[in-house]
């Protein structure tokens, strides 16, 4: 088993993901989280100035989703065959065109109070809605096992629901699955001792 070593920030961001899958898997790793006055340091030593990265023995590698699929892959939560791999791959990829849309980094308190308005309205709907007829009454959305695009939903939708607290209301059966990724045993375990974050 290679040496693995996660770096991020102390939230859940675009790391948490692939901490489900640490803690789900049992494999082990090192979380190596970056106070925020450390990182003008960190970031100078990274290629692309950017976290997370995972150094698995001596290869860096960058890219959150390319550092989730490679652990799911790792730990049996792709899919069964290629085209369960390519359905949970399209989630993942969807769900990150969405949230991307949010104004993560936006420094005007107005500006970014009104793409968030919009993005809520207009954009959320579209993705609650798609992800919820691909659900439809199945346990998990690919094939009849947990795959790592349940685990990034569930990720994801914490953040949606910090944000807007009504926002699952008419989406019992996402909401469903989100509570069917936390009630895992060793995700739950994970849950509990995380740090409490906003993000
Ligand atoms: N597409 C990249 C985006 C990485 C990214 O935007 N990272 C942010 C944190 S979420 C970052 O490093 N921000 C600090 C900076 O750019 O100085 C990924 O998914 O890993």
């Amino acid at each position: 088993m290679p040496n693995y070593k996660l770096t991020y920030f102390k939230i859940r961001g675009r790391a948490e993901t692939a901490r489900y899958i640490f803690a789900y898997s049992g494999i082990k790793y090192e979380d190596s989280t970056i106070e925020i006055m450390d990182w003008p340091n960190v970031k100078q030593s990274l290629l692309f100035q950017q976290i997370p990265v995972l150094k698995v023995d001596n290869t860096v590698l960058n890219q959150s989703t390319a550092i989730a699929r490679y652990l799911a892959r790792e730990a049996g939560l792709v899919g069964r065959n290629s085209l369960e791999q390519a359905q949970a791959d399209a989630i993942v990829d969807t769900i990150n065109d969405f949230m991307n849309l949010f104004p993560w980094t936006e420094k005007n308190p107005a500006v970014k109070e009104k793409i968030m308005e919009d993005v809520f309205a207009n954009k959320i709907p579209l993705l609650l809605d798609g992800l919820s007829k691909l659900l439809g009454n199945q346990m998990w959305f690919v094939g009849d096992s947990v795959t790592w695009a349940d685990f990034h939903w569930a990720v994801c939708s914490i953040t949606l629901t910090n944000l807007n607290v009504d926002i699952l209301h008419n989406y019992p059966k996402l909401l469903a699955l989100k509570e069917r990724v936390e009630a895992l045993p060793k995700i739950a375990a994970w849950i509990e001792q995380r740090p409490k974050t906003p993000l």
